[in-house]
């Protein structure tokens, strides 16, 4: 019974998770998880970014997200940084401005406390 519960709440929580974010994307990289999502479809202009970790160990780490797009034939490389801000529970905050459509590199950049540094690597089609 205590079981069938513990099922019942996590279908719960994950149906109000999925309805909270209209974007969502899973990267990994230096053995932790890190989900990007966002209330609204990405867009360009200016988006709203949450970064979700779990690892306990970088739940107060400091977060920073770089998203780039590499020259193109008549553009410059592009690039923007956004310190993201903790929010609790290993969730991070950040502001993203996409200057154009198309592939974006994105790099979450995460200094914990102590340890490693790690980077993450993953895109966003916008
Ligand atoms: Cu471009």
């Amino acid at each position: 019974m205590k079981k069938l519960l513990k099922i019942f709440t996590l279908m719960l929580l994950s149906v109000s998770f999925l309805q909270a974010a209209a974007f969502e994307k899973t990267a990994n990289g230096g053995g932790i998880t890190a989900v990007i999502s966002s209330d609204r479809p990405l867009t360009t202009g200016n988006n709203s970014l949450h970064v979700s970790i779990k690892d306990a160990q970088y739940k107060d780490a400091g977060v920073t997200l770089k998203v780039f797009m590499p020259e193109m034939p008549g553009m410059p490389r592009m690039e923007m940084q956004s310190n993201a801000k903790a929010i609790g529970s290993g969730i991070y905050k950040a502001d993203i401005n996409f200057s154009m459509s198309g592939t974006w590199q994105v790099w979450i950049l995460i200094a914990p406390k102590s340890g490693q540094k790690i980077r993450i690597k993953t895109s966003l089609n916008i």
